[in-house]
Protein backbone atom coordinates (compact mmCIF):
# COMPACT_ATOMS: atom_id res chain seq x y z
CA UNK A 1 0.00 0.00 0.00
CA UNK A 2 1.55 3.52 -1.02
CA UNK A 3 0.04 6.52 0.72
CA UNK A 4 -0.11 8.37 -2.54
CA UNK A 5 -2.69 5.73 -3.64
CA UNK A 6 -4.56 7.01 -0.65
CA UNK A 7 -4.46 10.29 -1.77
CA UNK A 8 -5.03 9.71 -5.13
CA UNK A 9 -8.24 7.65 -4.31
CA UNK A 10 -9.67 10.05 -2.47
CA UNK A 11 -9.44 12.87 -4.78
CA UNK A 12 -10.58 10.96 -7.82
CA UNK A 13 -13.85 9.99 -5.56
CA UNK A 14 -14.36 13.82 -4.34
CA UNK A 15 -13.71 15.58 -7.64
CA UNK A 16 -16.29 12.75 -9.68
CA UNK A 17 -18.70 13.39 -6.74
CA UNK A 18 -18.65 17.00 -7.05
CA UNK A 19 -18.47 17.20 -10.92
CA UNK A 20 -21.50 14.56 -10.91
CA UNK A 21 -23.64 17.34 -9.09
CA UNK A 22 -22.75 20.56 -10.32
CA UNK A 23 -25.95 20.06 -12.41
CA UNK A 24 -28.39 18.53 -10.41
CA UNK A 25 -32.49 18.67 -9.86
CA UNK A 26 -32.56 19.83 -6.36
CA UNK A 27 -29.54 21.87 -4.16
CA UNK A 28 -30.78 21.81 -0.46
CA UNK A 29 -28.34 24.48 1.62
CA UNK A 30 -28.18 22.87 5.44
CA UNK A 31 -28.32 19.62 6.26
CA UNK A 32 -30.81 20.03 9.51
CA UNK A 33 -33.83 17.37 9.86
CA UNK A 34 -35.61 19.58 7.20
CA UNK A 35 -33.57 19.60 4.25
CA UNK A 36 -32.64 15.58 5.21
CA UNK A 37 -36.21 14.48 4.74
CA UNK A 38 -36.96 16.03 2.12
CA UNK A 39 -33.42 15.23 0.50
CA UNK A 40 -33.98 11.60 1.57
CA UNK A 41 -37.25 11.40 -0.27
CA UNK A 42 -36.61 13.47 -3.66
CA UNK A 43 -33.74 11.24 -4.40
CA UNK A 44 -35.65 7.87 -3.09
CA UNK A 45 -37.84 9.04 -5.98
CA UNK A 46 -35.08 9.24 -8.57
CA UNK A 47 -34.41 13.02 -8.67
CA UNK A 48 -30.56 14.15 -8.07
CA UNK A 49 -29.91 15.87 -4.34
CA UNK A 50 -26.98 17.78 -3.73
CA UNK A 51 -27.68 18.68 -0.32
CA UNK A 52 -24.25 21.25 0.97
CA UNK A 53 -24.03 21.72 4.61
CA UNK A 54 -21.22 24.39 5.77
CA UNK A 55 -19.88 23.06 8.77
CA UNK A 56 -18.11 19.82 9.53
CA UNK A 57 -21.32 17.80 10.86
CA UNK A 58 -24.51 17.80 9.14
CA UNK A 59 -27.33 17.61 11.24
CA UNK A 60 -28.39 21.19 11.93
CA UNK A 61 -29.85 21.69 15.40
CA UNK A 62 -30.49 18.03 16.14
CA UNK A 63 -27.46 17.20 18.08
CA UNK A 64 -28.42 19.32 21.40
CA UNK A 65 -31.97 17.98 21.56
CA UNK A 66 -33.18 20.79 24.25
CA UNK A 67 -30.64 22.41 26.56
CA UNK A 68 -27.78 20.23 25.32
CA UNK A 69 -29.78 17.42 27.32
CA UNK A 70 -29.52 14.60 24.42
CA UNK A 71 -33.70 13.86 23.53
CA UNK A 72 -35.85 15.15 20.93
CA UNK A 73 -39.81 15.17 21.34
CA UNK A 74 -41.76 14.46 17.90
CA UNK A 75 -45.44 13.89 17.53
CA UNK A 76 -47.79 11.42 16.73
CA UNK A 77 -48.30 12.74 12.69
CA UNK A 78 -44.80 12.66 12.21
CA UNK A 79 -43.66 9.37 13.62
CA UNK A 80 -43.94 7.46 10.12
CA UNK A 81 -40.88 9.53 8.76
CA UNK A 82 -39.07 8.07 11.80
CA UNK A 83 -40.08 4.79 10.68
CA UNK A 84 -39.19 5.67 6.91
CA UNK A 85 -35.56 6.19 8.41
CA UNK A 86 -35.63 3.55 10.66
CA UNK A 87 -35.40 5.67 14.01
CA UNK A 88 -36.38 3.96 17.03
CA UNK A 89 -38.75 6.30 20.03
CA UNK A 90 -40.42 5.93 23.36
CA UNK A 91 -43.70 7.03 24.16
CA UNK A 92 -44.03 9.62 27.11
CA UNK A 93 -46.64 9.92 29.34
CA UNK A 94 -48.02 13.30 27.96
CA UNK A 95 -48.38 11.71 24.53
CA UNK A 96 -45.46 12.88 22.62
CA UNK A 97 -42.69 10.47 21.13
CA UNK A 98 -39.38 10.57 22.56
CA UNK A 99 -35.73 10.12 20.21
CA UNK A 100 -32.37 10.09 21.25
CA UNK A 101 -31.42 13.12 19.66
CA UNK A 102 -27.55 11.61 18.68
CA UNK A 103 -29.91 8.58 16.40
CA UNK A 104 -32.14 11.56 15.21
CA UNK A 105 -29.62 13.52 13.96
CA UNK A 106 -27.21 10.06 12.60
CA UNK A 107 -30.82 8.10 11.72
CA UNK A 108 -31.35 11.74 9.30
CA UNK A 109 -27.90 11.38 7.67
CA UNK A 110 -27.70 7.46 7.27
CA UNK A 111 -31.18 7.89 5.44
CA UNK A 112 -31.07 10.40 3.54
CA UNK A 113 -27.64 8.76 2.27
CA UNK A 114 -28.85 5.68 1.72
CA UNK A 115 -31.86 6.52 -0.02
CA UNK A 116 -29.19 8.69 -3.04
CA UNK A 117 -28.93 11.83 -1.21
CA UNK A 118 -25.63 13.59 -2.33
CA UNK A 119 -24.38 15.54 1.02
CA UNK A 120 -21.24 17.67 1.00
CA UNK A 121 -20.15 19.27 4.27
CA UNK A 122 -17.71 22.41 4.91
CA UNK A 123 -19.26 23.60 1.65
CA UNK A 124 -21.11 27.37 2.18
CA UNK A 125 -23.77 29.10 -0.09
CA UNK A 126 -22.82 32.25 -0.27
CA UNK A 127 -24.92 33.74 -2.61
CA UNK A 128 -27.19 32.70 -5.53
CA UNK A 129 -27.46 32.61 -9.66
CA UNK A 130 -30.40 34.79 -10.46
CA UNK A 131 -30.90 34.63 -14.74
CA UNK A 132 -34.22 36.72 -16.02
CA UNK A 133 -35.98 36.51 -12.67
CA UNK A 134 -35.64 32.96 -11.51
CA UNK A 135 -32.97 31.31 -9.05
CA UNK A 136 -31.07 29.10 -11.23
CA UNK A 137 -28.02 27.58 -9.13
CA UNK A 138 -25.86 28.50 -5.84
CA UNK A 139 -22.98 29.97 -5.78
CA UNK A 140 -20.54 27.88 -3.46
CA UNK A 141 -17.43 28.28 -1.56
CA UNK A 142 -14.80 26.35 0.79
CA UNK A 143 -16.51 27.49 4.26
CA UNK A 144 -12.41 27.44 6.08
CA UNK A 145 -11.30 30.27 3.50
CA UNK A 146 -14.87 32.10 3.99
CA UNK A 147 -14.18 32.13 8.32
CA UNK A 148 -10.51 33.24 7.51
CA UNK A 149 -12.20 35.88 5.30
CA UNK A 150 -9.77 35.22 2.45
CA UNK A 151 -10.38 36.81 -1.26
CA UNK A 152 -11.11 33.69 -3.17
CA UNK A 153 -13.73 34.15 -5.74
CA UNK A 154 -16.42 30.88 -5.34
CA UNK A 155 -17.89 28.55 -7.83
CA UNK A 156 -21.08 27.64 -8.82
CA UNK A 157 -23.79 24.54 -8.94
CA UNK A 158 -26.75 25.06 -11.57
CA UNK A 159 -30.39 23.35 -10.72
CA UNK A 160 -33.87 23.20 -11.39
CA UNK A 161 -35.00 24.41 -7.77
CA UNK A 162 -32.86 25.62 -4.51
CA UNK A 163 -34.36 25.24 -1.24
CA UNK A 164 -33.16 27.33 1.54
CA UNK A 165 -32.79 25.00 4.82
CA UNK A 166 -30.83 26.95 6.93
CA UNK A 167 -32.98 27.06 9.83
CA UNK A 168 -33.13 30.13 12.09
CA UNK A 169 -30.54 32.32 9.78
CA UNK A 170 -32.90 31.69 6.68
CA UNK A 171 -29.30 32.52 5.17
CA UNK A 172 -30.39 32.30 1.29
CA UNK A 173 -33.64 34.45 1.39
CA UNK A 174 -31.76 36.84 3.21
CA UNK A 175 -28.85 37.16 0.60
CA UNK A 176 -31.03 37.03 -1.81
CA UNK A 177 -33.69 39.66 -0.89
CA UNK A 178 -30.66 41.95 0.47
CA UNK A 179 -28.67 41.82 -2.84
CA UNK A 180 -31.23 42.06 -5.38
CA UNK A 181 -34.26 44.34 -5.96
CA UNK A 182 -36.99 41.59 -5.69
CA UNK A 183 -40.07 40.98 -4.11
CA UNK A 184 -40.19 37.67 -1.77
CA UNK A 185 -43.76 35.83 -1.79
CA UNK A 186 -44.29 37.19 1.57
CA UNK A 187 -47.15 40.54 2.53
CA UNK A 188 -44.36 43.04 2.53
CA UNK A 189 -41.92 41.27 -0.57
CA UNK A 190 -39.31 41.00 2.39
CA UNK A 191 -37.93 38.06 5.29
CA UNK A 192 -40.69 39.96 7.87
CA UNK A 193 -38.45 38.02 10.94
CA UNK A 194 -38.95 34.96 13.37
CA UNK A 195 -41.22 35.71 16.75
CA UNK A 196 -40.45 34.08 20.00
CA UNK A 197 -41.51 30.77 21.23
CA UNK A 198 -45.20 29.12 20.64
CA UNK A 199 -45.06 25.76 20.13
CA UNK A 200 -48.07 24.68 18.56
CA UNK A 201 -48.81 27.37 15.86
CA UNK A 202 -45.26 27.20 15.36
CA UNK A 203 -45.68 23.49 14.29
CA UNK A 204 -48.68 24.34 12.06
CA UNK A 205 -46.90 27.69 10.46
CA UNK A 206 -43.78 25.43 9.65
CA UNK A 207 -45.40 23.18 7.60
CA UNK A 208 -47.82 25.73 6.00
CA UNK A 209 -45.11 27.95 5.26
CA UNK A 210 -42.90 25.63 3.23
CA UNK A 211 -43.23 26.79 0.11
CA UNK A 212 -41.72 28.39 -2.75
CA UNK A 213 -40.78 32.33 -1.84
CA UNK A 214 -39.44 33.24 -5.04
CA UNK A 215 -39.44 31.66 -8.42
CA UNK A 216 -36.91 28.85 -8.17
CA UNK A 217 -36.77 28.98 -4.59
CA UNK A 218 -38.20 27.24 -1.95
CA UNK A 219 -38.10 27.56 1.81
CA UNK A 220 -38.65 24.65 4.15
CA UNK A 221 -38.01 23.60 8.26
CA UNK A 222 -37.35 26.27 10.59
CA UNK A 223 -36.00 29.38 7.72
CA UNK A 224 -40.05 29.33 7.13
CA UNK A 225 -40.38 30.94 10.53
CA UNK A 226 -37.75 33.96 9.65
CA UNK A 227 -39.18 34.16 6.08
CA UNK A 228 -43.03 34.10 7.04
CA UNK A 229 -42.98 35.96 10.38
CA UNK A 230 -43.76 32.49 12.56
CA UNK A 231 -42.79 31.60 16.15
CA UNK A 232 -40.17 29.23 16.99
CA UNK A 233 -41.00 25.89 18.58
CA UNK A 234 -37.82 25.26 20.77
CA UNK A 235 -36.72 21.56 20.44
CA UNK A 236 -39.77 19.65 19.46
CA UNK A 237 -39.10 18.44 15.22
CA UNK A 238 -42.56 16.82 14.06
CA UNK A 239 -42.62 20.22 12.13
CA UNK A 240 -39.24 20.10 11.16
CA UNK A 241 -40.01 16.26 9.61
CA UNK A 242 -43.49 17.42 7.92
CA UNK A 243 -42.29 20.22 6.74
CA UNK A 244 -39.51 18.32 4.55
CA UNK A 245 -42.08 15.72 3.65
CA UNK A 246 -44.33 18.60 2.31
CA UNK A 247 -41.21 20.41 0.04
CA UNK A 248 -40.89 16.34 -1.12
CA UNK A 249 -44.28 16.44 -2.27
CA UNK A 250 -43.84 19.80 -3.66
CA UNK A 251 -41.17 19.04 -5.85
CA UNK A 252 -41.53 16.05 -6.81
CA UNK A 253 -44.90 17.37 -8.90
CA UNK A 254 -42.74 20.44 -9.64
CA UNK A 255 -39.72 18.77 -10.96
CA UNK A 256 -42.15 15.67 -12.79
O1 LIG B 1 -31.13 24.70 11.80
P1 LIG B 1 -31.21 23.37 11.16
O2 LIG B 1 -31.23 22.17 12.01
O3 LIG B 1 -32.44 23.38 10.10
P2 LIG B 1 -33.98 22.97 10.19
O4 LIG B 1 -34.18 21.80 9.32
O5 LIG B 1 -34.22 22.50 11.70
C1 LIG B 1 -34.34 23.39 12.76
C2 LIG B 1 -34.12 22.62 14.05
O6 LIG B 1 -32.87 21.98 14.07
C3 LIG B 1 -34.21 23.48 15.31
C4 LIG B 1 -35.60 23.80 15.68
C5 LIG B 1 -36.54 22.63 15.68
O7 LIG B 1 -37.38 22.55 16.57
O8 LIG B 1 -35.91 24.91 15.96
O9 LIG B 1 -33.44 24.68 15.15
O10 LIG B 1 -34.76 24.18 9.93
O11 LIG B 1 -29.99 23.19 10.15
C6 LIG B 1 -29.64 24.18 9.22
C7 LIG B 1 -28.29 23.83 8.64
O12 LIG B 1 -27.98 24.76 7.63
C8 LIG B 1 -26.58 25.01 7.66
C9 LIG B 1 -26.27 25.04 9.15
O13 LIG B 1 -24.89 24.80 9.39
C10 LIG B 1 -27.16 23.92 9.67
O14 LIG B 1 -26.49 22.67 9.72
N1 LIG B 1 -26.34 26.28 6.96
C11 LIG B 1 -26.72 27.52 7.36
N2 LIG B 1 -26.35 28.43 6.44
C12 LIG B 1 -25.72 27.75 5.44
C13 LIG B 1 -25.70 26.37 5.78
C14 LIG B 1 -25.10 28.15 4.22
N3 LIG B 1 -25.07 29.42 3.81
N4 LIG B 1 -24.53 27.18 3.44
C15 LIG B 1 -24.55 25.88 3.82
N5 LIG B 1 -25.12 25.46 4.99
Amino acid sequence: MKEIDISRAIINFHFKALLDNISTDVVIVGAGPSGLVAGGYLAEKGFKVTILEKRLSPGGGIWGGGMGFKYAAVQEEALHILKDFNINYQKDESGLFMVDSLELASGLIHGAIQKGANIFNLITVEDLVVRENRVAGVVINNTFALMEGFPIDPLTIEAKAVVDATGHEHDVVATLSRKNDIKLNTPTGKPLGERSLFAEPAEKGVVENTKEVYPGLFVCGMATAAVFGYYRMGPIFGGMLLSGEKLYNLLKDRLS
